[in-house]
């Protein structure tokens, strides 16, 4: 079943945020396989952002999502990295369609409260950095189970 990297910025952990983004996942209906607080070291930060490495914006880049802890998470599903993107909107928030996640709480491209693999290939990489140690949850949900 189809992974993907999304990660809570600083921003959004310091806003509180981190919640509400959980709950739009498991409400989408997505699995969460493994999930983090971390402070991302600099070494870290440069190699998930490197096809950035040369852009003008490299540099406040590398400082902001290093500023504060983020909150990391794969999360599974079927089309699951494509429509993570549809549900965090556009980069740039002035541009994000309102009821996503940017469209919702972000304002500045600079500080746009999550990330979310690209493609397949970034999402195989970026798991890779950020859950160097594995340990992803192979579990099955079965709600009946539970309710009454
Ligand atoms: P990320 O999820 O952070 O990778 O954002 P996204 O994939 O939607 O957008 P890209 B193009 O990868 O932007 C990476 C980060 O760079 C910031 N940025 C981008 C700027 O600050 N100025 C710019 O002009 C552009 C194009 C936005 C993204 N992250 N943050 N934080
Ligand atoms: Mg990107």
């Amino acid at each position: 079943m189809e992974q993907t990297f999304i990660m809570v910025k600083p921003d959004g952990v310091q806003r509180n945020l981190v919640g509400d983004i959980v709950s739009r996942f498991e409400n989408k209906g997505y699995k969460l396989v493994s999930a983090k607080l971390m402070q991302v070291p600099t070494e870290l930060a440069e190699e998930h952002y490197g096809e950035h490495k040369d852009k003008p914006f490299f540099g406040e880049l590398v400082n902001f999502i290093t500023s504060g802890p983020v909150f990391a998470m794969v999360w599974e599903g079927e089309n699951v990295i494509a429509t993570a993107r549809k549900m965090m909107g556009a980069t740039n928030p002035a541009e994000s369609d309102i009821g996503t996640i940017r469209g919702d709480y972000g304002i500045t491209v600079g500080k746009n409260v999550i990330h979310g693999s690209d493609s397949p290939e970034s999402a195989e990489r970026e798991i890779g950095l950020f859950f160097p140690e594995g340990g992803l949850i192979n579990y099955t949900k079965n709600i009946d189970q539970w309710v009454y």
